[in-house]
């Protein structure tokens, strides 16, 4: 719902989060770090718009991990974000889409959350000026976390003991949240109590509580897949995307909706309804989108706002990391329509 208010009666990010913390939702540490990821996504948010004119479009000339073409901005994203939690003194262990693996925080500025992120997804985009979005998930250390860690590690116990530590499976997540730059920039955030909406006031610099406990509609008439792969995939979820364009009773079919930038179409199906999908296909088995720092995020939030967050079969958050890049299907947003596309998936 909106927030009833005159334009003085704002309520800031860096507030609302006092206000959890002296109710003891979470910690003073926590506080901080997710402070430092806002920090983070107002410099991307700021490079991210002024991009063409800094010269900051195109490729970067590198391929990350996945063999992806890493664009300026990824790069300099990445930098930011990691750099951000790193002097937050807050984190132990951080894992990025961009970086081959986790990376331990070095000892003195060293915490306890375990942070995952994607420093700026949907960077295809950019150039055209079209939305982008951060993601990020924060864990507590994982229990086994120093299991076989002697008191000299070598740096491979040492990278060991991060992915442990990252491959942690989505229900233990403690926050999620995402940042769209788009016509807004808009920060969205969940601590396991509902969704909160904050929207960066640009005379203020400050992000601004703009709807709390958002509540994704049961159902929506809208879908959002990459419908050029329809050839690739497997038939029963043909079968379901044909059913869409059905008219049915209404007289009216689904309307699509495609941006090629998660952030804004799982925004888009938060608020409004439907459902956003990535398959799995001929060329990709696991889908595009990774477990870690897109799905799970993304389906902790859809959770906490009343949706649904499934790999087509199981609830994403159940699923097991064995891999830091690890990809799964994903199909997200209103709890009807998710459950519809998982039927179709189980249909003989
Ligand atoms: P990225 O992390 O390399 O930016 O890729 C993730 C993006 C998502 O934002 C988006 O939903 C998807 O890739 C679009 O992929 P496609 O172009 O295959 O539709
Ligand atoms: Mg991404």
């Amino acid at each position: 719902k909106p927030r009833a208010r005159s334009s003085y009666d704002i309520i800031t990010l860096t507030t609302w989060l006092l206000k959890q913390e002296q109710a003891g939702v979470i910690d003073g540490e926590m506080t901080i770090v997710l402070s430092s990821i806002s920090t983070a996504c107002k410099q991307i948010g700021s490079l991210v718009q002024r991009a063409p004119i800094s010269n900051l479009t195109g490729v970067q000339g590198a391929t990350n991990v996945q063999g992806e073409d890493q664009k300026k901005l990824d790069v300099i994203s990445n930098e930011v974000f990691s750099n951000c939690l790193r002097s937050s003194g807050r984190t132990g262990v951080i894992a990025s889409e961009e970086e081959d693996v986790p990376v331990a925080v070095e000892e003195s500025y060293s915490g306890n959350y375990i942070v995952v992120f994607d420093p700026l997804d949907g960077s295809s985009n950019i150039d055209a000026a079209v939305s982008t979005g951060s993601i990020f998930g924060i864990y507590s250390p994982a229990d086994e976390c120093l299991a076989g860690i002697g008191d000299n590690p070598t740096l491979d116990e040492v990278t060991q003991m991060c992915v442990v530590n990252v491959c942690q499976p989505g229900t233990n997540l403690l926050a999620a949240g995402y940042c769209m730059y788009s016509s807004s920039i808009i920060f969205v955030l969940t601590i396991g109590t509902g969704v909160y909406v904050f929207t960066l006031d640009p005379m203020y610099g400050e992000f601004v509580l703009t709807q709390e406990k958002v509540q994704i509609p049961k159902s929506g008439k809208i879908y959002s897949f990459n419908e050029g792969n329809y050839a690739l995939w497997d038939d029963k979820l043909k079968k379901y995307m044909d059913s869409l364009k059905e008219p049915g009773t209404s007289g009216k079919p689904y309307s699509a909706r495609y941006i090629g930038s998660l952030v804004g179409d799982f925004h888009r199906t938060m608020l409004y309804g439907g459902i956003y999908g990535y398959p799995r296909d001929a060329k990709s088995k696991n889908g595009k989108l990774r477990l870690l720092y897109e799905c799970a995020p993304m389906s902790f939030i859809a959770e906490q706002a009343g949706g649904k967050g499934s790999d087509g079969h199981q609830r994403v958050l159940d699923i097991m990391p064995t891999e830091v890049h690890q990809r799964v299907p994903l199909y997200v947003g209103s709890v009807e329509e998710v459950e519809k596309v998982e039927k179709f998936l189980a249909s003989d």
